[in-house]
């Protein structure tokens, strides 16, 4: 399996209840290196932007208003097969779905507070790193 990138966001709710470190580890001992990490706090058009796929659902404002409610920690992960390791490890979008162990059924509020973000193929990997970062920010 070839090592790959992802791209991942630790939410305002977790970051709120100081879950940066916790969430961080889950995410390293699932095999991920953190290869770009930095805390941000969105604007609207950042939000709105990295959301586009989903401006047309009904609760498309509900989730840009909860990104920029506080900061958040943009990171690059690398390993095996990146997306889908972190996938595994986040848990399903709905912390009531999700399994035990993963970050969701651990940390998660709600479907909309659900402390993580990850991306769900190779493709928008590439597009969300190049959304928050450059090139020389990413040390592997
Ligand atoms: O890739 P995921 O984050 O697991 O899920 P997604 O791409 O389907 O949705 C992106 C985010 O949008 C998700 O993490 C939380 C929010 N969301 C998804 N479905 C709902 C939702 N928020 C609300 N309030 N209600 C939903 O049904």
């Amino acid at each position: 399996m070839a090592v790959t990138r992802t791209f991942s966001i630790i939410k305002p709710d977790a970051t709120r209840r100081n879950l940066t470190g916790a969430v961080t580890k889950v995410l390293e001992e699932a095999g991920l290196r953190v290869v770009a990490s930095k805390r941000i706090h969105m604007t609207r058009e950042q939000a709105e932007g990295f959301y586009d796929v989903h401006r047309e659902r009904p609760f498309f404002g509900e989730l840009v208003e909860f990104m920029i409610s506080g900061p958040v920690v943009v990171q690059v992960l690398e390993g095996e097969d990146a997306v889908k390791r972190n996938r595994d490890v986040m848990g399903a979008t709905n912390p009531a779905d999700a399994d035990e162990g993963t970050i969701r059924k651990t940390y998660a509020e709600s479907i909309e507070a659900n402390s993580v973000h990850g991306s769900d193929s190779d493709e928008n990997a590439a597009k969300e790193i190049a959304f928050f970062f450059n090139d020389d920010e990413i040390v592997g």
